[in-house]
């Protein structure tokens, strides 16, 4: 186990922002690959994240083994069950819904996962992932039969991130939701991030530069970012290297 890396601890440790493009295998056509990853190598993106909440079994090793032929950025599971596990891949978030109260999401798809984890090279990232309300039902608050918190709930918000990290997780991910209405609002990102001591993933519904901006500004240290490219890869070219003022 933890063999590979996928640098995201380190990145972050050196202060350096990330951003992760989504890639949703049940989305992805295995033809579309080539273009897509063209695109992300000459963008700021600095890691390719794979995984959705329904994936059909065997469609994430394929979609990863392709997009690993075309770029050397690291490629992390982000996965909604144990069938998207695959050690083609670098790493893997390790997941636990903390913002929710279903078992299975919070320790029982994890015990699961370890048969296939303990013979795999994956780094494994100990992730505390928290669904906040975005304005619309999300496939994750569908799939896991979990209720998000609300954004007027700061201080549940700031006290769920403080306790998975005092339960030693290593990375806090403050999850709007794919596609959602509202992105995190950066008041929630900058409250959670002055409490907490360790890295915070921020993602759902940030679609503009100025957006994934706001979010770095606020203290996001890695952003996620699917739908906006799914939609339109040409916003790839707005987030050429260079072109951004944060320090990435
Ligand atoms: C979803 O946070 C990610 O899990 C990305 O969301 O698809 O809205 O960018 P978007």
């Amino acid at each position: 186990m933890n063999k590979k890396r996928t640098d995201i601890l380190s990145r972050i440790t050196k202060a350096q922002k990330c951003l992760a493009v989504l890639i949703d295998p049940d989305k992805m056509k295995l033809t579309s690959v080539p273009r897509f990853i063209k695109k992300a190598n000459q963008s700021i993106a600095t890691h390719i994240f794979v995984g959705g909440s329904e994936v059909d079994e065997g469609l994430t090793e394929s979609l990863v083994v392709e997009i690993k032929k075309y770029t050397e950025l690291p490629v992390v599971l982000f996965p909604g069950d144990i069938i998207q596990i695959t050690d083609k891949a670098d790493g893997i978030l390790f997941l636990s819904l903390i913002s929710g109260r279903n078992p299975d999401y919070l320790i029982g798809k994890q015990v699961k996962a370890v048969s296939k984890l303990s013979t795999s090279n994956l780094e494994i990232i100990p992730t505390g992932y928290i669904l906040i309300e975005n304005g619309k039902e999300t496939a994750v608050q569908r799939v896991s039969e979990t209720k998000p918190i609300p954004q007027q709930a700061l201080q549940t918000i700031k006290d769920t991130a403080k306790a998975g990290e005092l339960l030693g997780m290593k990375l806090i991910y403050l999850e709007a939701g794919s596609g959602a209405i509202q992105a995190i609002a950066p008041h929630i990102i900058s409250e959670v991030k002055q409490n907490i001591n360790i890295p915070l993933i921020v993602g759902g519904g940030i679609r503009t530069k100025s957006e994934l901006e706001s979010a770095y500004i606020a203290g996001a240290d890695l952003v996620v970012i699917g739908t906006a490219f799914e939609d339109d890869d040409t916003f790839f070219d707005d987030l050429k290297k260079q072109k951004l003022q944060t320090n990435i």
